[in-house]
């Protein structure tokens, strides 16, 4: 497969930006290689600047559960701009979305808008301090839950110790009030609250993580948050920014039965354009500016295009049989890929749920960051781009969830494990 243009785009676009990208899992430095430029999407494919054709199981990284380009979606952002960009006015539109929002998640009573993932985990957890009057969050090592500050952090060295900056520019002091303990761990985060419990605001988990690949919670985990938080006064916030509108219409505190007092949305409810929210219990979200005093703004939050594009998005997944289609190519992708790695002689654990999997090149479970990382990132890299070269787009990092959607067909899920087969077969003789 020739890549011709897309070298030549990214020697450009390398002068003009750092690494070449605007985010840094795109630049393919965890797998080796030079990035592919896109020119076009439609349905589970994506066309290379070369004219190259890849199944598509990135989905802009969870947005496009439609798939790319859906002609709904499209046609009301299409409608939506002919009306006018933005007013930084408020529109029927925000309305419109967020009561689909409050329908679909009942533990949120009220919901703001903002732009991304990142201001949704950012705003949370400013309005959970400022709630409980309390300095310290909690987060699960290898959650992610965008770049603020507080959330670029790292475990510091004893289980309540304060956190260390995980990146150059995050200062200690910014770090010291995020704890950060082991994803599946109860215990951990019991031991936390014994200890400190009443400087303790909040724990932000995602119920199923998805950044250090999928990986699931264990039995009980999420109703021993919910308890461990309620019994100490601290909120439970639950990152849903992939999960949420992606496991089910309701996300994940729908299926495990869950109430946090706040919920981070992102992704799917902007159906491909920029769109975070943050929601959750009338009396907290009271605080929030101009109701209450915690300051939160954005010049196009709620703007019409990105409404109009999320709006078009929940119409289409509140169809009948929606989730239960996402559930089936679900499993069959995921249950192929490890049939396929078992008859190749390949270890492979694939943690899937839903629309979401990762396929892990390891022998043991991966029940959290420490046995996710312990993976054979190596060895996922050779399969990523074995399978780019047989046209099926994966995402270029082991630690990464993939993604099936509306627009994928047994036929697409069953052409990329053909790929799939003869990858991992080559993997074995290699
Ligand atoms: P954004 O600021 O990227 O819109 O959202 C941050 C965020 C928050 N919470 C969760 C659970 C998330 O997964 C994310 C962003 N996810 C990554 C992919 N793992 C976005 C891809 C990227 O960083 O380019």
């Amino acid at each position: 497969m020739e890549r011709t243009r897309s070298k030549e785009l990214y020697a450009e676009a390398l002068r003009l930006m750092p690494g070449g990208v605007n985010s840094p899992v795109r630049a393919f430095r965890a797998v080796g290689g030079e990035p592919v430029f896109f020119a076009r999407g439609e349905g589970p494919y994506v066309w290379d600047v070369d004219g190259n054709r890849y199944i598509d199981f990135v989905a802009s990284w969870g947005p496009l559960i439609l798939g790319h380009a859906h002609p709904a979606v499209v046609e009301a952002v299409c409608r939506a701009a002919r009306q006018g960009m933005t007013f930084g006015a408020p529109t029927e539109a925000e309305s419109t979305l967020a009561r689909m929002i409050l329908e679909a998640f009942p533990a949120m009573e009220r919901v703001r808008f903002v732009n991304s993932g990142t201001e949704a985990a950012m705003s949370a957890l400013r309005l959970a301090r400022a709630y409980t009057s309390r300095p310290k969050v909690v987060k699960m090592q290898g959650g992610y839950h965008g770049h603020a500050d507080a959330l670029l952090v790292q475990a510091g060295s004893g289980v309540a110790t304060f956190g260390l900056p995980d990146s150059p520019g995050v200062t200690e002091g910014m770090a010291r009030d995020t704890l950060v303990v082991p994803y599946n761990d109860l215990a951990a985060v019991e031991a936390l609250f014994a200890q400190i419990g009443d400087e303790i605001a909040a724990v932000i988990v995602e119920p199923v993580a998805g950044n250090m690949g999928v990986v699931l919670p264990q039995e009980g985990y999420l109703e021993g948050l919910r308890r461990l938080t309620q019994e100490h006064g601290a909120l439970l916030i639950l990152d849903e920014v992939i999960t949420g509108f992606r496991l089910a219409y309701g996300g994940a505190q729908t299926l495990w039965g869950l109430a946090p007092d706040l919920t981070c949305l992102g992704k799917v409810i902007g159906g491909g354009l920029p769109v975070g929210a943050y929601g959750g219990r009338a009396e907290v979200m009271a605080l929030v500016a101009p109701e209450g005093p915690v300051y939160q703004a954005g010049t196009l939050s709620g703007n019409p295009l990105a409404m109009a594009a999320g709006i078009a998005t929940l119409e289409e997944l509140r169809k009948p049989g929606a989730y239960e289609r996402l559930a089936a190519l679900g499993r069959r992708w995921a249950q192929g890929l490890a049939a396929r790695a078992k008859e190749a002689g390949i270890p492979l654990q694939v943690n899937a749920i839903g629309s979401m999997m990762t396929a892990f090149f390891t022998e043991e479970p991966v029940r959290d960051y420490a046995s996710a990382k312990r993976s054979d990132a190596a060895r996922y890299a050779r399969f990523f781009h074995a399978m780019l070269q047989r046209g099926v787009y994966l995402a270029p990092s082991q630690f990464e969830a993939s993604f099936v959607s509306l627009a994928h067909t047994p036929e697409v899920v069953d052409a990329a494990l053909e790929a799939a087969g003869e990858a991992f077969r080559n993997l074995a003789a290699s």
